[in-house]
């Protein structure tokens, strides 16, 4: 556009110049006249404004969304001249699904409304490039795709015959969450038996209390369910700057009378507009949660009716062992997944329907009156309930008892608990973020607790997890190749932690004792539950790859201990590093083979990730940019030189467990025989093949620019055509089982590593932060209002919209305290690493930690060192925990996460 622009505008000026010497030739550039009425009168030099005029005409309008992890999911107008993208533009045509509720139009932030300038950036990849220099050194080669895809294609199949399955990984990070471009490399790894990580653990995304006690965390609330409520509670999440397409909701839920109400320890964009701010000590949140808690019960603020139905409060623990009375202690023959209520009714002990063992699939109680209190006597055996159990552990945790955990005055905590129990409809969101703390998963479980105590569950609010997991069998097919085949999937925090050797930084960094004293366990208990999960086969590791095909994953960019990390991985991938990608971020940089790809207005594709049920269409508005390809079509060229060098090598395949891997078929597999060649192929048949998309054609969906989805896109319950979603309406209202072990709401959990750490009930531990080591600040990385992660973070717009390099957030006491000066450079620093940035003075941080938004680039830093090679990581052993009931490896549900807040550092002036 720039070049065009230029040429024209040159064209122009000079075409204007020589008239104006014409007409007068006293004009002159520094002495131009002032025209009174611009419209009325002629004046010499007039022909500037087709300059304007031009700039807003084109040649046709394309639909695209954005594919990048920002939860957004937002149609946009991409208007295309000379094959190029002018300018984009919000769709806002979405259809109001319900008169009473505000619509979703228009969707957008200033990230993607910048695309247009940022994909022709210099950082874009336009051509496939070969290192020629040392890995990460720079010099590269431009290549024939045809030629690169056949050395990637030998190199694949050496490492198979040389090392065997499972020493590839093939990992798609969370660039690429719309259909096809996710669809792509998944198919890829399904079919090679390529090592997946799960990319929800990866990034620390997961709120495995959630999971805990609901069976799902990606259950969840349609933005537009946000509007009824009456009470919302923010912790852990800052909307206004990380869910800006969404966040109006919030704030047009106070038109409803809604309460909304922050808890950060920093005075967030969100807070700002909240009716109370709660400015909670960082990583306190489980201390809070169970104040909560200790007020709802003490006060009798609680629903039996919903605690007896919904929840596994009245099941019946044995007094001697702590374990759930299971069937097996009673009868020889007995299930250990049937579990028992105390009738009120019958005076007896019944069995718990609904659980995982019972054959009756429902949570209805149908004449049982389950006790909530008391102690019994089941065949000799004593009994008391989950409920007395949570009892004692939440009286531990009163307002005042707690004040000096989370800095929040008591009365304030009471009156707040109050306010939230007597709620009609309350939701509690909590940001990703919780994923990133080691006490994360105490939060979480007890935020689900205050809920369930409360009754706010289906239409009476409950937790938003921020993210829901709608129905698309046909998208999952493609991806797991008809789930004949599948990756090697492996938990992303663990996988990330063991194959980069995390433990020996984090043995140089965390102090034993007082990290067990703040986390409840220390680095040689860690090392024993993760030990212990792998050969349990709790959760599945595959040890050290041979070989990385990298799809849309900046891994150097965002694991931490970055520099160690980073030397790891390259050494272990020695043989081969291929990274596909769109631009050259600070992944793709350090690749042997870089495969450019198209990026979001260059390809067709479909994206449903959102809280909305809107599924945007892209229809590759331009071509893509030099000679990159739609990572579909880049799949399809790497199974096509696969299957041809595989054949001429005579390697026909080999046996990988029990399924066959099948290289002399790979391309035909790949492509359905021919069926899906192309990026069009592939959404087109989604579009056909998918039952939630009501069978419109890909010609009308792309005119449109959005399909909004039928009441099959519901994975827990249909998504109600006039209404917005709300999570767990089919266990409330239809008394569907939820999916855990006692088919309840869990808040009793006898597992031995939750028996070890004295986590069998909700409880609170701290994060590690800086009482676990001895540098004096914590020290946390909330995402960035200027970027998706590292996405967009160089472009000229975003940078111009803060201060335009790397910046750490400080509290001017502290800097006051350190000699540190608004906008001056500082060294943050610990035993692992240090990295440079420049100060910003920010009042409501605590003195006690530092703040930074994630996502900057490394390359941006001073010395190319970034913020991750200072930042240490653990792994919490409750998250690794299996082998029981619905706890165990579940891609996107149960795994270790990656921490990314549990580090601290000390500062000082550069
Ligand atoms: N603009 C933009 N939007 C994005 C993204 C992006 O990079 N940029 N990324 C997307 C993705 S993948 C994610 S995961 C989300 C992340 O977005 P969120 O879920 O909102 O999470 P964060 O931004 O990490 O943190 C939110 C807030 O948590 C508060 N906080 C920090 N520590 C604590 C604590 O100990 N206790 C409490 N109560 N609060 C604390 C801070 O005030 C912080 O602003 O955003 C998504 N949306
Ligand atoms: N300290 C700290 N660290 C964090 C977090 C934090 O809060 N604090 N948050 C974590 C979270 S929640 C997240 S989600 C992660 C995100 O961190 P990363 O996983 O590093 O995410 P991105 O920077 O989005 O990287 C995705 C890459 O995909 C590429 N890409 C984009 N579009 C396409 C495409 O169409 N095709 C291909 N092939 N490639 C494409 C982009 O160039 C981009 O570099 O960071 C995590 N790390
Ligand atoms: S980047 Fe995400 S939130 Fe922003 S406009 Fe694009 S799809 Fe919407
Ligand atoms: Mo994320």
């Amino acid at each position: 556009m720039l070049r065009m622009k230029r040429r024209d505008f040159l064209k122009s000026t000079t075409l204007v110049g020589a008239g104006v010497l014409a007409a007068d030739k006293s004009w002159a550039l520094n002495r131009l006249e002032p025209i009174e009425d611009t419209l009325d009168t002629e004046y010499p030099y007039r022909d500037w404004e087709d300059l304007y005029r031009r700039e807003f005409t084109w040649d046709k309008i394309g639909k695209a969304a954005h594919c990048i992890n920002c939860v957004g999911n937002c149609a946009f107008d991409v208007y295309v001249k000379d094959g190029i993208v002018l300018r984009e533009e919000q769709l806002a045509k979405y259809p109001q699904i319900n008169p009473n509720v505000p619509d979703a139009n228009p969707r957008g932030c200033q990230k993607g409304s910048i695309h247009s300038s940022a994909m022709y950036d210099a950082d874009r990849l336009r051509y496939p490039l070969k290192r020629v220099g040392k890995r990460g050194e720079g010099k590269w080669q431009r290549m024939e795709w045809d030629e690169i895809t056949e050395e990637i294609a030998d190199k694949v199949i050496d490492i198979f015959v040389k090392h065997g399955p499972g020493k590839l990984m093939t990992h798609t990070g969370s660039g690429n969450l719309s259909m096809v471009r996710f669809a792509a490399p998944y198919r890829f790894a399904s079919l090679v038996g390529g090592v997946q990580l799960d990319i929800f653990t990866d990034v620390g995304d997961l709120n495995t209390g959630a999971h805990l006690a609901y069976g799902n965390p990606l259950e969840s609330f349609t933005s537009d369910a946000w509007f009824d409520a009456d009470y919302i509670m923010m912790s852990l999440f800052n909307p206004n700057a990380t869910r800006i397409p969404d966040a109006h909701y919030i704030w047009e839920a106070k038109y409803n009378g809604a309460r909304v109400v922050s808890v950060a320890p920093d005075y967030n964009p969100s807070s700002i507009h909240a009716d109370l701010w709660m400015p909670i000590k960082q990583g306190a949140d489980p201390f809070l949660s169970m104040s909560f808690v200790n007020v709802i019960i003490e006060e009798k603020l609680y629903k039996p009716d919903f605690m007896k139905e919904q929840t596994d409060l009245p099941v019946l623990v044995r007094a001697d062992t702590g374990k759930m009375l299971r069937e097996v202690d009673i009868k020889a023959d007995g299930s250990d997944q049937v579990f028992y209520h105390w009738d009120l009714n019958s005076g007896a002990a019944v069995a718990v329907k609904g659980s995982m063992g019972s054959e009756d699939k429902t949570l209805a109680l149908e004449g049982i009156d389950p006790a909530l209190e008391g102690t019994f006597t089941v065949e000799g055996i004593e009994v008391t309930t989950v409920f007395e159990k949570v009892k004692a552990e939440a009286s531990k945790y009163s307002p005042e008892a707690t004040a000096s955990e989370t800095g929040l005055a008591a009365e304030m905590v009471r009156a707040e608990a109050r306010l939230f129990a007597g709620a009609r409809k309350a939701i509690l969101m909590t940001g990703f973020n919780i994923g990133r703390y080691s006490n994360g998963i105490y939060t979480g479980w007890a935020q689900t607790l205050m809920l369930a105590l409360t009754g706010h569950g289906g239409k009476t609010g409950g937790l938003d997890t921020s993210w829901i997991d709608w129905k698309h069998i046909p998208w999952l097919s493609l991806a797991l190749f008809g789930f004949e085949k599948f990756p090697r999937l492996e938990p992303g925090g663990l996988g990330e932690f063991q194959r980069g050797k995390m433990l020996e930084q984090a043995r140089k960094h965390f102090d034993n004792d007082k990290l067990k004293d703040r986390v409840g366990f220390n680095l040689d208990e860690m090392e024993e539950a993760i030990n212990e999960s792998i050969q349990e086969g709790w959760m599945p590791y595959n040890g050290d790859v041979k070989g990385l095909i990298s799809i849309a994953d900046n891994k150097f960019r965002r694991n931490k201990f970055a520099d160690k990390y980073r030397e790891h991985i390259l050494h272990e991938v020695e043989e081969l590093f291929v990274d596909i990608n769109v631009r050259m971020d600070s992944t793709a940089q350090w690749a042997d083979y870089l495969l450019p790809a198209a990026s979001h207005y260059e390809a067709w594709d479909l994206r449903s990730v959102g809280f909305h049920r809107f599924v945007n269409v892209f229809s590759r508005p331009v071509d893509p940019i030099g000679e990159a390809k739609p990572d579909w079509d880049i799949m399809v060229l790497l199974s096509k030189k696969i299957q041809e060098r595989a054949i001429a090598r005579g390697v026909e395949g080999f046996e990988d467990g029990n399924v066959s891997r099948d290289l002399h078929t790979i391309y035909d597999d790949f492509t359905m025989n021919g069926t899906l060649m192309t990026d069009y192929d592939a959404t087109k048949w989604l579009v056909d093949n998918s039952p939630e998309l009501g069978g419109v054609t890909l010609e009308e969906a792309a005119e449109r620019g959005f399909i909004v989805m039928n009441a099959e896109g519901g994975n827990n319950q249909p998504i109600p055509p006039d209404e917005p979603y709300n999570p767990f309406v089919a266990q409330t209202e239809d008394k569907k089982p939820y999916e855990t072990l006692t088919g309840r709401i869990t808040f009793y959990c006898d597992h031995p590593t939750f028996e070890k750490m004295g986590a069998t009930v909700p409880t609170a531990r701290h994060h590690a932060g800086r009482e676990a080591s001895n540098y004096p600040l914590s020290f946390y990385s909330p995402h960035t209002r200027w970027g998706i992660h590292s996405n967009w973070r160089s472009n000229k717009f975003m940078l111009r919209l803060q201060r335009g390099e790397p910046n750490i957030y400080i509290s001017p006491k502290l800097a006051a305290r350190k000699g540190i000066t608004d906008g001056s450079m500082v060294r943050i620093f610990n035993g692992v690493g240090e990295f440079f940035a420049q100060a910003k003075f920010y009042p409501s941080l605590p003195e006690t930690a530092i703040m930074m938004e994630h996502g900057w680039e490394p390359y941006q830093y001073e010395q190319m060192k970034p913020m991750n090679d200072a930042m240490a990581t653990l792994i919490q052993p409750l998250e690794l925990a299996g082998g029981w009931g619905h706890l165990g490896f579940k891609l996107f549900k149960w795994n270790a996460n990656q921490l990314a807040h549990e580090s601290s550092v000390d500062v000082e002036p550069a």
